[in-house]
C-alpha cells in the first residue's frame, strides 16, 4: 500500500485539525445524515482520551463520533480522490455527507476509500463512528462485558488483557489524496544484494489500474541522480558499486515510477528504499553478511496529551536519544507504529522488529507468575480466543504496508501468547506460513515469548527464526534477588542454546519498575540503584553466550496503563520518564552500548 505523497500527478490534503467530537451514550440514536449534535471539539490526530477534563470521556468504552467539514478545490475534482486513514482505533464506520462509504476493523493499520461519487461541490461533511471495544475476537485482546445502570442503559466494559492503556480515536493522520483516473496502485521493491561484488539486483514490481501501456522505473541515488532504469511493470535493475543501507548509516535510493498511455505520462510515484541483505544463519543475525547485535528497546507510542496519537517531535527525540546512547534498534511493541515513524527509521538507519497487535493472547494474563512453579502450566486460551481471522488480516495489512521498508528487519507475529498451551502450534503454524509467503523480502519471523513458555514447554519455538525472550528474573520472579536472577537467566539461556544450537537468541524485554528520584542505600527494588544493578546483572550473563544476539530492554520510556495495584500512573520500567528525562541507568547503558559495535560483537 502506497503512502500518500504529493508528486507531479498527485496532491495530498491533510484533514488534521479540530473535529467535532462526542461519546455515544447509546441513549438517543445518532443519525449520520444530520450534522453531529455537538459543539465540542477534539484535535486530530491524537487519542481522544487525554484531551478533556472529563473522566467519563477518558474512560469511555463503546462508541465515539468525530466530524469535520471540508472543501475540495475545483481543479482537483476531476481527479480520482481517495480518503485515507493512517489508522482508526479500533473499528470505524465512515460516512460522507450522510452515506456510509467505508468500514474497517483493526486499530493500527491504514485503510482508504474513493470518495468521488459521494462528494458535493462544497461543504462536505465527513463523519466517523469509532468503537474502542476489544474482546476475544479482536487484536489486541480485551475482556469485554456489559451491565446496565440504574436507568436501564447499557454500560460497556473493556478490561485490557495487556499492560497499556486502551487509547483510541483518530490517532494518525487523515488525508485525502488525488491520483489520475488510471494510476499506480502499488509498488513492491525487493533488493537482492551480491555482497562480494558490491552490487545488487533490485526487482521493482508496479501494479496499476486502468488503461496504461507504458511503465518506466528509474532508480535515483541519494543525490537524485539516475542510476539505472527499466521499462516494464516487473523489472530487475542492476546497481553496481551499490551503497548499502546499514544500521545507523542509512542510504536510501528512490524508485521513481512513471506510467503512461500512448506516450503521455499519466501518473508518477517515488518510493524510497534501502538495499540491504538480512539473513539468519549459524545462530547469527546477519545484516549485509555481518553478525548484527541488537541494542535497544521495546517501546510504546505513548506521550502526554497525545496518548497513542502520532507525536512527531517525540518520535524524532526518541530516535535521537537512542542514537546518543549507542542503541541501534527497537521493536514496535505491541502494534504497528505510524507510517511516519517507519519512514523516519528508514532515514535514520534504525533497525525495527515490526510487531502485529497480537497482544493479550493468553486468557490467564496477569502479573501473577506463580504458575511458573509448575513445569507444565496450561490454560485454555486456544479454545476460548477467536482471533485467528483478525490475526491473519493484520499480518496481511502490516506486510502490505511495510514490505518495502529498509528498517524492517524481522516480523514479530505476536507478543507473549500462550505458546505453552494446547492448541498453540495449530494456531500459529498457519500464521507463520502466511507471513513467510506474503513477505516479498522473506524477512525472518519471530514472536516474543512469555516466561511460562520455557525450552521445555513452548510448543511453537520451532516456528521462529530468532528466539526472542521476554524475561523478568529479579522483578516478577524473585523480586529484588539479583543473585538468583543471574543464575536463572544463565540456566535458561544455557538450556535454549543447548536445545537450539542453530537459532540466535535475544532478549526482547527485561526490566524493573523504577521511580525517578527514588534512591536506596540498599539497592531496593523501585530505586534507581536497583534498576542499574538489574541491567548490569543481565548484561553480564548476555556476554557469556556466543549466540545471544541482542538486548532490547523494557521499556524505552514510562507509559500509561490501566489501573492496577502494580501500576502507579502507569508502568515505570522506562529508562526515560514519560517526558523523556533520563533515569540514572541511562549513563550505564550508554557506556555499555557505545562500546558494543553494531557488527561482530559476538565472534
Ligand atoms: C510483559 C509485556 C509488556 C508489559 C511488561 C511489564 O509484554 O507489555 O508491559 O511485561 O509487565 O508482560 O512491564
Amino acid at each position: 500500500m502506497l503512502y500518500p505523497l504529493t508528486t507531479p500527478s498527485r496532491t495530498v490534503l491533510d484533514l488534521s485539525g479540530l473535529w467535532k467530537f462526542m461519546i455515544d451514550e447509546e441513549i438517543t440514536p445518532i443519525d449520520p445524515k444530520r450534522p453531529l449534535p455537538t459543539e465540542d471539539v477534539i484535535s486530530v490526530p491524537a487519542s481522544f482520551n487525554d484531551q478533556t477534563a472529563s473522566k467519563k470521556i477518558r474512560e469511555h468504552n463503546g462508541f465515539v463520533w468525530y466530524e469535520t467539514n471540508f472543501d475540495i478545490a475545483k481543479p482537483l475534482r476531476s481527479q480520482r480522490l481517495v480518503l485515507r486513514f493512517g489508522s482508526a482505533t479500533h473499528e470505524a464506520w465512515v460516512y460522507l455527507n450522510g452515506q456510509e462509504i467505508a468500514h474497517h476493523k483493526g486499530g493500527f493499520t491504514p485503510f482508504e476509500v474513493e470518495i468521488n461519487d459521494y462528494l458535493k461541490d462544497s461543504d462536505n461533511r465527513l463523519t466517523v463512528k469509532l468503537s474502542n471495544i476489544l474482546d476475544y475476537t479482536t487484536l489486541p485482546v480485551g475482556n469485554y462485558s456489559e451491565s446496565t445502570d440504574q436507568d436501564g442503559h447499557k454500560l460497556r466494559h473493556v478490561d485490557e488483557n495487556f499492560d497499556f492503556f486502551n487509547y483510541a480515536g483518530l490517532q494518525r493522520p487523515v488525508k485525502i489524496y488525488s491520483t489520475p483516473a488510471d494510476y499506480i496502485s502499488d509498488i513492491t521493491v525487493v533488493p537482492d544484494v551480491h555482497l562480494a561484488e558490491s552490487s545488487a539486483d533490485v526487482q521493482v514490481k508496479v501494479a496499476t489500474h486502468g488503461e496504461i501501456d507504458g511503465v518506466k522505473v528509474t532508480i535515483l541515488d541519494q543525490d537524485g541522480q539516475p542510476v539505472v532504469s527499466g521499462t516494464s511493470a516487473d523489472t530487475t535493475l542492476h546497481i553496481d558499486h551499490v551503497h548499502l543501507w546499514q544500521p545507523l548509516n542509512a542510504y536510501l535510493y528512490t524508485a521513481k515510477v512513471t506510467v503512461s498511455r500512448n506516450g503521455e505520462v499519466i501518473d508518477t510515484y517515488s518510493e524510497d528504499f534501502g538495499v540491504r541483505k538480512i539473513e539468519v544463519k549459524n545462530a547469527q543475525f546477519l545484516i549485509n553478511g555481518e553478525p548484527f547485535y541488537f541494542k535497544g528497546f521495546g517501546k510504546h507510542e505513548d506521550s502526554y496529551v497525545h496518548g497513542r496519537g502520532i507525536n512527531q517531535p517525540v518520535n524524532v527525540l526518541d530516535i535521537n536519544l537512542m542514537k546518543d546512547m549507542g542503541a541501534n534498534s527497537f521493536r514496535t511493541s505491541h502494534y504497528p507504529y505510524s507510517e511516519e515513524m517507519m519512514r523516519l527509521c528508514d532515514r535514520e538507519g534504525i533497525v525495527v522488529i515490526d510487531e502485529t497487535p497480537a497482544v493479550g493472547l493468553m486468557v490467564t494474563f496477569g502479573f501473577d507468575v506463580s504458575m511458573l512453579e509448575s513445569d507444565d502450566y496450561q490454560d485454555d486460551t486456544w479454545t476460548k480466543l477467536k482471533t485467528a481471522d483478525a490475526h491473519k488480516q493484520v499480518i496481511k495489512e502490516i506486510i502490505d504496508r511495510d514490505k518495502n521498508h529498509a528498517c524492517v528487519a524481522m516480523w514479530s507475529i505476536a507478543n507473549e501468547a500462550a505458546t505453552f498451551s494446547k492448541g498453540s502450534y495449530e494456531y500459529f503454524k498457519p500464521l507463520f506460513d502466511e507471513a513467510r509467503q506474503l513477505d516479498p523480502q522473506k524477512r525472518p519471523c519471530t514472536y516474543t515469548s512469555i516466561m511460562m513458555a520455557t525450552p521445555k514447554t513452548d510448543n511453537c519455538i520451532g516456528l521462529v527464526d530468532v528466539i526472542a525472550l521476554n524475561r523478568y528474573y529479579g522483578w516478577y520472579v524473585g523480586n529484588g534477588d539479583l543473585k538468583m536472577a543471574e543464575q536463572a537467566t544463565r540456566d535458561e539461556l544455557q538450556e535454549y542454546s543447548d536445545k537450539f544450537p542453530d537459532k540466535p537468541i535475544m532478549y526482547t524485554e527485561y526490566g524493573a519498575d523504577t521511580i525517578p528520584g527514588l534512591h536506596s542505600n540498599y539497592d531496593e527494588p523501585f530505586s534507581e540503584e536497583f534498576q542499574e544493578d538489574y541491567y548490569r546483572m543481565a548484561s553480564k550473563v548476555f556476554d557469556e553466550f556466543p549466540h545471544f544476539v541482542g538486548e532490547q530492554l523494557w521499556n524505552f520510556a514510562d507509559f500509561q496503563t490501566k489501573f492496577g495495584i502494580q501500576r502507579v500512573q502507569g508502568n515505570k520500567k522506562g529508562i526515560f520518564t514519560r517526558s523523556r528525562e533520563p533515569k540514572m541507568v541511562v549513563r550505564y547503558l550508554k557506556a555499555r552500548w557505545t562500546k558494543i559495535p553494531n557488527f561482530g560483537y559476538k565472534k
